[in-house]
């Protein structure tokens, strides 16, 4: 919701709200607590709360996974336990999407992380073992990704992987908030090379256009060579558009 008090209009900053759920949250500590996620909580425009789903079994050895039905399967997660994890909170606070971090789910691309930005609150259920009881899929949650093709041991690298994409692109995240429009993928081109000083070093010298001083030159030098390693390296990419 926008705001104006005063002379001045301003967005009121409202942060965005993400819930982990996971069974093993230690490995979900050091994500959130440096760099630019760490920034986004400081100054109060995310909000990240990792839950361990033991908290919510009700079995006296505070298990959170059974036998699969099926002879061989593995071990699967219980549906109860997150079932009443995302019941409590559901019960606090509405909630945009429950999405399920899985191989077994369609790929995680930039698109996703400029929707889900706009959302406020979010869940993020992170899969472990051989898989969570289809019931929960069918009943619980409203969105499943993958973040790519290869298997984790768990959802929790890719929940991590995931809460960064979108909180980064959260208006104020980025000192710099032009440098998120200029991302590999946002044109559907990956980035052009960057240089810094010195303008040569042990004779590897940067492109004389880019100490050209004319910027007109440098940004269509920029836009080919961005083309050109497209072309080379994600040929897949320039067929989208
Ligand atoms: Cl979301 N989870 C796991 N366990 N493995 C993955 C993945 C997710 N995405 C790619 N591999």
């Amino acid at each position: 919701m926008r705001s104006s008090i005063g002379i001045g209009t301003f967005a009121e900053k409202i942060a965005m709200r993400i819930d982990i759920l996971t069974v093993v949250p230690e490995l979900l500590e050091s994500p959130f607590n440096y760099s630019i996620l760490k920034r986004a909580k400081d100054k109060g425009l995310a909000e990240i709360f990792i839950h361990n789903i033991r908290d919510w079994s009700t079995d006296k050895h505070k298990k959170v996974d059974d036998y699969a039905f099926s002879k061989g399967a593995g071990m699967v997660m219980s549906i109860e336990p997150i079932d009443l994890a995302i019941s409590e909170l559901k019960s606090q606070r509405e909630y945009d999407e429950v999405i399920f971090l899985t191989p077994d789910a369609r790929q995680f691309v930039q698109n996703d992380a400029n929707q889900l930005s706009l959302r406020k609150n979010l869940i993020l259920l992170c899969g472990h073992y051989k898989g969570v009881d289809q019931r929960v899929r069918d009943n619980l949650v409203t969105m499943e990704l993958s973040i790519g093709d290869y298997v984790l041991t768990g959802g929790e690298l890719a929940a991590a992987i995931v809460a960064d994409a979108i909180v980064r692109l959260i208006p104020g995240v980025l000192s710099d908030e032009t440098s998120a429009l200029t991302d590999s993928f946002q044109d559907g081109l990956l980035t052009p090379p960057v240089y810094t000083r010195p303008a040569e070093y042990k004779g590897w010298r940067v492109p004389d256009i880019l100490l050209s001083g004319n910027d007109q030159l440098i940004d269509d030098w920029k836009h080919d060579q961005a083309y050109e390693r497209t072309k080379r390296i994600r040929p897949d990419l320039l067929g989208k558009k």
